[in-house]
């Protein structure tokens, strides 16, 4: 029954994927970016001399503590990304650096970004960082070695903020979608919620195959 219920949500993300333009970044005009692909929306460094400079660099304590400390386009959730994420971003068909320059412009041409993630078996205490010179893994970045960070932020369509993204939450998108009166079952304040998908300040197919994507595992 479980197998049949997930081949069923995978089928219908191909279906609804495919009406769709395959929209990976999404630039929110607010020093942000989305990837609508993972639900990630990531900071955008400036080249300002600011809290935000590209060329600032930390230990990874005190990366740890910027992230956390971020206040940006109206959310304080931001966090260090652990590795995975960081090396959703990476571009490996680009070099110095290897990442989208068309959305990531403040980027480091040569330098390590940190990740959250620990290297465990390092006799010294490291952790994973990302050389996006090539976009290549670094697993013995010394925590008191000061290098670059960029703050990321998880979007999740609890739409009905029980704090589990179900298919209850995929069934109000689609009732939205297709005109369905939902009165009273979306927050108010979508999306300051923080749970919009594709900037796009609405309810629509990113959503919806954001949440079976989601729940399919896919
Ligand atoms: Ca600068
Ligand atoms: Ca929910
Ligand atoms: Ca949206």
């Amino acid at each position: 029954m479980q197998m049949m219920k997930k081949n069923f949500i995978a089928l219908l993300v191909i279906l609804l994927t495919s009406t769709i333009v395959h929209a990976e970044l999404v630039d929110n005009n607010d020093g942000t970016v989305t990837d609508t692909y993972n639900g990630l929306m990531w900071e955008l460094k400036t080249d300002d001399g600011g809290d935000q400079d590209k060329d600032n660099a930390y230990t990874w304590q005190a990366a740890l503590s910027y992230c956390e400390n971020l206040s940006l386009a109206d959310h304080t959730d931001w966090r260090l990304p652990d590795r995975e994420e960081l090396r959703s971003i990476v571009d490996y068909t680009k070099s110095y650096p290897s990442i989208d320059k068309d959305f990531f412009a403040n980027t480091q041409t040569n330098g390590i970004y940190w990740s959250s993630t620990t290297f465990v078996f390092a006799e010294n205490d490291n952790a994973w960082g990302i050389v996006f010179t090539i976009g290549k893994d670094k697993r013995d970045c010394d925590k008191l070695v000061s290098y670059y960070v960029r703050a990321v932020r998880t979007i999740i369509p609890d739409l009905t903020q029980d704090g589990v993204l179900g298919l209850d939450d995929a069934i109000i998108a689609l009732k939205v979608l297709t005109g369905i009166d939902t009165t009273g079952k979306i927050p108010d304040n979508f999306p300051a919620t923080g749970m919009d998908i594709g900037a796009d300040e609405q309810i629509g197919l990113e959503e919806v195959v954001f949440i079976l994507r989601y729940i399919a595992g896919l």
